[in-house]
């Protein structure tokens, strides 16, 4: 008779499962080391969404690179491989200019002109995102774009044949326009690239310089405060449609606590970083004017490149950023 119980036992075993106990586990591939400020913000994310779900969602957060390296994160979540995860947009700019935006020197460069800009992307980016099986959690900046280098230089033509890292199409670009030799790294393989002397230069946040130790290897740090690049936290929609809807909004009021919490740690970090740099011995720099004149020239054709590539959407995206600006100023007078 043994035979006719036990499946009446599986039965109901499965049915308490399906209700009282049901964890769902999601795996959260993320680019950068663990005590990078995006990194933190994303621990302290997935413990809100526990304690949202009362353990009903569980993120597992797997920082510098160690799941999938940076560039494959965006697919592995398309893919289901990962249903969530940290991407850097810009790295996906050859994939469609829209995720280049936030790469454009000079285009937006403080946190609230990088805020508006993210305002103007958003409808876009979230629109090929779901065109693509995914949808857009939150985004938070790094900290503005300037330059390491190993001596000192006074305009682009000092940066002329140097080995230059680039971790995006734009800053691959960048050094074509300047006559510097790009090579692709990732910020999980940049210490060591530095170390080996396989870059002189290159163009980062001192959050990245910070993580890398760029100070053992290089002197300089120019705040030319070229651009906001956003590192983004994207869902697969079929794990998150699969979700019941008291999850998914713990979920997002998490994720929406976090982009606040994020661009606001952002900030503070900026400036802390900078006297780190300068207190490990760095000498952090206010560029030249000439230097950045000529920065502003190279951001200027990356402008107008991109404003080609990008098409009406684009055109979308630099109005709506107009028009924010002109609102913004008015508001202040
Ligand atoms: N740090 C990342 C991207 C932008 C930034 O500030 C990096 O250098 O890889």
């Amino acid at each position: 008779m043994q035979r006719r119980h036990l499946p009446f036992a599986a039965i109901a075993l499965s049915l308490c499962a399906g209700t009282a106990f049901a964890q769902t586990k999601w795996d959260l591939p993320a680019a950068y080391p663990a005590t990078n400020f995006h990194s933190e913000n994303l621990i302290q994310f997935a413990k809100d969404v526990e304690a949202a779900t009362a353990g009903k969602l569980k993120i597992s957060v797997h920082a510098n690179a160690s799941l999938f390296k940076a560039n494959e994160i965006k697919r592995a979540v398309q893919g289901g491989q990962a249903q969530i995860g940290e991407v850097l947009l810009v790295n996906f700019e050859n994939e469609n200019p829209i995720f280049g935006t936030d790469g454009i020197p000079f285009l937006a460069t403080s946190y609230a002109d990088s805020k508006r800009l993210y305002d103007a992307q958003k409808p876009v980016l979230e629109k090929l995102l779901a065109g693509q099986g995914m949808k857009l959690l939150y985004a938070v900046a790094w900290p503005s774009q300037g330059i390491f280098a190993k001596k000192e230089i006074n305009s682009v033509a000092d940066l002329r044949g140097i080995k230059w890292r680039a971790y995006s199409p734009a800053t691959g670009k960048i050094a074509e326009l300047i006559g510097a030799q790009p090579v692709t790294i990732q910020a999980a393989e940049l210490s060591q690239a530095l170390a080996t002397g396989v870059i002189e230069s290159y163009m980062s946040s001192g959050s990245t310089g910070y993580d890398t130790k760029t100070y053992e290897s290089l002197k300089y740090f120019y705040d030319t405060q070229a651009w906001l690049p956003k590192n983004a936290v994207i869902v697969n929609k079929k794990a998150f449609d699969a979700l019941d809807p008291t999850t998914q909004a713990a979920l997002t009021k998490s994720a929406s606590d976090a982009e606040a919490r994020g661009w606001k740690v952002s900030a503070e970090k900026d400036v802390y970083y900078k006297k780190a740099l300068a207190e490990k011995g760095m000498k952090v720099v206010t560029p030249s004017p000439k230097l950045m004149q000529d920065m502003k020239q190279v951001g200027g054709i990356m402008l107008s490149d991109w404003q080609k590539r990008a098409g009406p959407d684009g055109e979308a995206i630099i109005a709506a950023y107009a028009q924010s600006d002109k609102a913004a100023t008015k508001a202040k007078k």
